[in-house]
C-alpha cells in the first residue's frame, strides 16, 4: 500500500520539549533550577528520539531461529569500507548419509504430501490455500492472489523437484492446510561464485492453524529435503523481521489507474488535491521513446538477453547466475504472466526489461463492484542495460506505458538493483511495506538494497 504523504514532525513530545526550553530560558537567575530543567529537557528529547527505556519493547526471543545457522542479528548496517569481510557458510556441508532420512513428525491429525502441479485439482487446491491465507499488507486490506498457472511457472523452474513442493493435509479429511516450496538457484555472493542454493517461497499456513509452531516444522522438513539433494544454502524473503537479516528493500508503487487505486483504498487523494489533479499527475502518454527499436522479447533473443543479464547482474553483491534455459523459463513472454521487451538497434539487442502480473484480492471490498474485487498489479522483474544512468529511466518508462496499455492498475517494485535511479523521475511513491532478504547458512555482512539483485516472486 502507498504510504501517506510525509508529515512534518510535530509530535506532542516536541511540543513538551519546546515548552520546557521556554520555561528554562525565562528564569536566568535560578541557576540550579535551570540546570535541573535542562536535564529534564535532555531527558525529554531523548525519550522523543529513542523511546522511553521503561516502556521499551523487550527483544523478541526467537525460539526456532536461534537454533538455525543464520546470523543472530537483525541489524542493517552495511559493510562499506570493511576490509575483513567474512563471507561463507556457517555450517559445513554434510554427506547425504548423515542427513536425517525420515520426515519430521507432524502432530497426529496432519500428514505430509507433495503437491503435483501437473494435476489441475492439486494445483487448484494450492491456489485456493494461498488465495485465502497467503501474504496480506499490514492493514489486511489486500492479499496476493497468485493465479494457478503462475504457481506452476514459479515452482517448475529448471531443476525443480517434486519433493520440494511440500504440503500438509488434515489426515482425516485430506484438506490442504499448509505449504512450503523450494526451487534451485545458483547464487553469487560478494564475489563467491557457484553457491548452489534454493529459493524458499510460498510458506503458508491456514489462518485457523496459526501460532501453533507448525512453521518451524515445515522449515525443518524442507531443509531436510534440500539437504538430501546436497544443497546447504538458501535465499528467502519475508515481510517479517527475522534473525539473519541480509538487507531490506522498501516497496514502491507507481499508480497507473489512480481512480481505481483510490476506490479500493490502496491510495488516497492527498489533502488539498482533487481526484482530477491526481489522475492528471499520473497520466502516461500512449507512446514511449524507443520507436521501432522496441519489441516483445522472442525465443531467438535468449542468448543475447542471457549475455546482457550476466554482465549487468554481475556488478551486484548478491545475484543469481542464470543459464540460457533459466533465462528462457523466467523471462520469455507468457500470456497474462510475464511481459518482456528488448531494444534492438541495427540487429543488436542492447537492452532488456521485464515485468510480471500478480493481482491482489481486495479483502472485504465495500464497493462490491465485482464478485471478487482485485487490483491488477505489475511488478518490475529483471532488466539489463549497459548504461543504467542514461537508459534505465527510459526503459522503465516504456514498461509503464506497456503496463498501462495492458490495463494494469499499478506498477510496483522494491528498491533493489539500480531502481533508485528512476523512482523519483517516474513518480513512484514510497510504500509502507518492506521486503526483507535472508540467506540461510551463509554469513556475510548486511547489504544495502542497491547491492542486491535477486527479484523474488
Ligand atoms: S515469506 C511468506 C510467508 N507467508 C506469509 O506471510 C503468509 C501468511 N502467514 C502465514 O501463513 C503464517 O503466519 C506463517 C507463519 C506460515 C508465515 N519466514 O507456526 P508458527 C517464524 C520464516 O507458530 P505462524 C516465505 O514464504 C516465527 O519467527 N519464519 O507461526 C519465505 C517463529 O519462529 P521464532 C517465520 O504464524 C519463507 C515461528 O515461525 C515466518 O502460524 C522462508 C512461529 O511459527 C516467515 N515468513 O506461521 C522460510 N513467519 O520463534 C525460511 C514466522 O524463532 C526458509 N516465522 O521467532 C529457511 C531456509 C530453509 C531451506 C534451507 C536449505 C538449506
Amino acid at each position: 500500500m502507498m504510504a501517506g504523504e510525509p508529515r512534518e514532525s510535530n509530535g506532542s513530545n516536541d511540543k513538551e520539549a519546546k515548552q520546557s526550553q521556554d520555561e528554562a530560558q525565562s528564569q536566568p537567575e535560578a541557576i540550579v533550577d535551570k540546570t535541573s530543567k535542562i536535564m529534564k529537557l535532555i531527558e525529554q528529547l531523548s525519550v522523543a528520539r529513542l523511546g522511553n527505556p521503561d516502556q521499551a519493547e523487550k527483544p523478541k526471543v526467537h525460539q526456532f531461529w536461534t537454533t538455525q545457522p543464520v546470523p543472530q542479528t537483525t541489524e542493517t548496517t552495511t559493510s562499506k569500507g570493511d576490509a575483513t569481510i567474512i563471507n561463507g557458510p556457517i555450517e559445513p556441508n554434510r554427506p547425504v548419509e548423515q542427513i536425517r532420512q525420515q520426515p519430521y513428525s507432524l502432530p497426529d491429525e496432519f500428514s505430509w504430501c507433495e503437491i503435483d502441479l501437473s494435476d489441475d485439482q492439486q494445483k487448484d487446491e494450492l491456489y485456493l490455500l494461498l488465495n485465502q491465507n497467503y501474504v496480506e499488507d499490514v492493514e489486511s486490506l489486500f492479499r496476493f492472489d497468485y493465479p494457478a498457472k503462475f504457481l506452476e511457472w514459479a515452482l517448475r523452474a529448471p531443476g525443480w523437484c517434486k519433493e520440494w513442493h511440500v504440503g500438509v493435509r488434515v489426515a482425516a479429511t485430506g484438506k490442504l492446510v499448509a505449504f512450503i516450496s523450494a526451487i534451485p538457484v545458483e547464487l553469487e555472493v560478494r564475489g563467491t561464485t557457484h553457491v548452489p542454493a534454493v529459493e524458499v517461497n510460498f510458506l503458508c499456513i491456514h489462518k485457523r492453524l496459526r501460532s501453533k509452531r507448525l512453521a518451524p516444522l515445515m522449515i525443518r522438513e524442507i531443509t531436510r529435503r534440500v539437504h538430501l539433494k546436497g544443497i546447504f544454502q538458501a535465499l528467502y524473503t519475508a515481510g517479517t523481521l527475522l534473525p539473519g537479516l541480509l538487507g531490506k528493500a522498501r516497496y514502491y508503487h507507481r499508480p497507473l489507474n489512480f481512480k481505481r487505486l483510490a476506490q479500493v483504498g490502496f491510495t488516497a487523494v492527498p489533502l488539498g488535491k482533487t481526484m482530477d489533479q491526481c489522475i492528471l499527475k499520473y497520466h502516461l502518454g500512449k507512446e514511449h521513446q524507443w520507436g521501432s527499436d522496441w519489441r516483445a522479447m522472442q525465443a531467438k533473443d535468449v542468448p543475447a538477453v542471457t549475455k546482457l543479464l550476466t554482465t549487468y547482474l554481475g556488478k551486484f553483491s548478491l545475484h543469481a547466475v542464470l543459464t540460457q534455459a533459466e533465462v528462457a523459463h523466467w523471462v520469455l513472454p507468457r500470456q497474462g504472466i510475464m511481459f518482456s521487451y528488448v531494444v534492438e538497434t541495427e540487429g543488436k539487442v542492447t537492452d532488456f526489461i521485464s515485468f510480471y502480473s500478480l493481482p491482489s484480492t481486495v479483502v472485504n471490498d465495500q464497493s462490491k463492484a465485482e464478485a471478487t474485487s482485485r487490483i491488477r498489479a505489475a511488478y518490475l522483474f529483471y532488466y539489463a542495460t549497459a548504461q543504467p544512468h542514461d537508459r534505465l529511466t527510459r526503459l522503465v518508462h516504456a514498461a509503464l506505458v506497456e503496463a498501462k496499455r495492458a490495463d494494469f492498475d499499478v506498477f510496483n517494485c522494491v528498491e533493489i538493483m539500480d531502481n533508485g535511479l528512476f523512482l523519483k523521475d517516474l513518480q513512484f511513491g514510497e510504500g509502507d511495506g518492506f521486503l526483507n532478504y535472508y540467506l540461510y547458512n551463509w554469513q556475510t555482512p548486511p547489504m544495502a538494497a542497491s547491492e542486491m539483485a535477486v527479484v523474488m516472486l
